[in-house]
């Protein structure tokens, strides 16, 4: 495929030893390469924050994952042109696992994709890894199934388990990528199968990897290269970094010009519940540790937008254009988002949705984006472009609705019976 061929090219001109290489799942490496569509449109569905798998031994875990696939297929009933799906985290409430057969909600999950012939790409969340659940063991679920984009292309070290990118081609034809999609791990949860000493579960950090971002810059510095210039990207993470937090308490989110909800204020970001020295102590709100990642963001001309989960409370987009109070990286015009919590597992009981995002060939040239949120009632909220001028637009505002379910329970409980 020529896709494979073109990647091969730029990494042998780069001398990335193994730890670089992307590894191979199942069926994955034979689906055909994303591309535009012929009307020059590419459409991705943001999925987040599932939390299945809650609770196998009450009537209302099991109910709210059937739930939480009618939110699935209402949604790709409602937009019928999404070409990937993206699993922005928490796929599974890894605290409720049990160690024989926690990663199979993956089925359930993928199943309304599959029966679409959709492909998907996750990133895992904080409830991804847990003791009886791990990231590696999800990740190698989700390939059982044909449509299966997630990799691993950092091994090793602390550095996660979904941190990759996937090339977008343009409707042309033409094998050269015009749209990058760079997918982080923030990590977090507990490590599989550990225990301390006293017989206490141990804390995996809550941000990305400095070796992470190493890999980004080098991987991103070889397609400037090869291509000689800068191809246009977004970027999924599940928990979003402490400029979502510096905007939501320094700027403020303005209902008309940061359409979205906000009722999770102050938001929770990476390195939160961490000291600088690495130390996981109740003295310590927040560590600082998402910093350089931070800095490599900002540092990528061409990054139309960092989209995160994890707060389900916040649904809004911002632009971070500035040096915020208190902080050392200065926003250079990227737009941060969150999305819409989509799954009846998981706090909060706001209306379940996806946001989506639209690209065409001509938005490109200018770096911008279309993004709206699908809701489950089939309503649309909160729709903005993602231009030179948000921030300064006027928009709607989104109302803050609530979703009724009886036979749900938003009671996050977390631990099993009898442990
Ligand atoms: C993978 O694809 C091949 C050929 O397309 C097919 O024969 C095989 O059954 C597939 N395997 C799985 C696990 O889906
Ligand atoms: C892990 O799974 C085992 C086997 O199902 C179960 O007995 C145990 O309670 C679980 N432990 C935790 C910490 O979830
Ligand atoms: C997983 O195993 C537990 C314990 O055997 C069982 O109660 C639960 O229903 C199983 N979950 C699934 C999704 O099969
Ligand atoms: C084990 O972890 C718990 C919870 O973080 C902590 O309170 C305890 O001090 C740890 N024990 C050891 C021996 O590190
Ligand atoms: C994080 O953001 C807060 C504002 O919410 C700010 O006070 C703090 O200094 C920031 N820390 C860093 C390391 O950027
Ligand atoms: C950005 O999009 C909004 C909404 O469509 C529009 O009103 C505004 O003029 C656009 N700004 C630019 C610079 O194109
Ligand atoms: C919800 O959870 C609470 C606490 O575990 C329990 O008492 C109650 O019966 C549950 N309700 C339903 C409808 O399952
Ligand atoms: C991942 C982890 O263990 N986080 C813990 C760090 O410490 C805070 C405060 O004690 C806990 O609330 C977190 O769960």
């Amino acid at each position: 495929m020529m896709a494979a061929l073109v990647c091969t090219a730029l990494f042998a001109g780069l001398t990335l030893s193994a730890p670089f290489r992307t590894r191979q799942y199942g069926n994955g490496s034979n689906l055909p390469p994303l591309r535009f569509r012929v009307d020059g449109t590419f459409q991705l569905s943001i999925f987040e924050d599932l939390h299945f798998g809650e609770n196998a031994w009450d009537p209302w875990g099991p109910q709210q994952d059937i739930n939480s696939v009618k939110v699935i297929n209402k949604v790709l009933d409602a937009e019928p042109k999404t070409q990937l799906i993206v699993l922005n985290g928490d796929l599974i409430t890894g605290e409720n696992a049990y160690l024989g057969n926690a990663t199979v909600k993956i089925d359930q999950i993928v199943a309304p994709l599959v029966q679409r012939a959709l492909t998907w790409a996750s990133t895992y969340g904080n409830h991804d890894s847990s003791y009886n659940l791990s990231r590696e063991g999800i990740l190698a679920r989700e390939h059982q199934w044909p449509g299966a984009r997630t990799a691993n292309m950092v091994q090793g070290g602390e550095a996660g388990v979904s941190n990759y990118y996937l090339p977008v081609y343009p409707s042309s034809g033409a094998d050269e990528p015009c749209l990058i999609l760079w997918f982080f791990d923030s990590r977090g949860g507990f490590l599989y199968q550990q225990r301390n000493a006293s017989g206490d579960l141990i804390g995996q950090a809550d941000w990305v990897d400095k070796s992470v971002v190493d890999w980004f810059t080098i991987v991103n510095a070889g397609f400037v290269a090869t291509y000689g210039k800068t191809i246009p990207s977004l970027a999924f993470v599940h928990i979003p970094t402490n400029a979502s937090q510096a905007l939501q308490t320094e700027a403020k989110v303005d209902p008309n010009h940061q359409p979205g909800i906000n009722d999770d204020y102050i938001l929770a970001g990476q390195a939160q519940g961490w000291c600088a020295d690495g130390a996981n102590t109740s003295d310590c709100v927040y560590g600082g540790q998402d910093v350089p990642f931070m800095q490599a963001l900002t540092s990528t001309p061409g990054l139309i937008g960092v989209f995160s989960g994890h707060d389900h409370g916040d649904t809004w987009c911002y632009k971070w254009d500035k040096l915020l109070p208190g902080m050392t990286v200065k926003g250079n015009g990227i737009n941060l988002c969150f999305g819409q919590h989509t799954g009846y597992g998981g706090y909060g009981n706001w209306i379940r949705g996806s946001r989506q995002v639209l690209i065409s060939e001509a938005m490109l040239q200018n770096l911008e984006a279309e993004t709206w949120i699908r809701l489950e009632s089939g309503d649309v909220v909160g729709s903005v472009n993602l231009n030179a001028t948000y921030n300064e637009d006027v928009y709607p505002v989104t109302p803050n609705t609530k979703t009724s379910c009886p036979t749900c329970n938003y009671t996050i409980i977390t631990n099993m019976p009898g442990t």
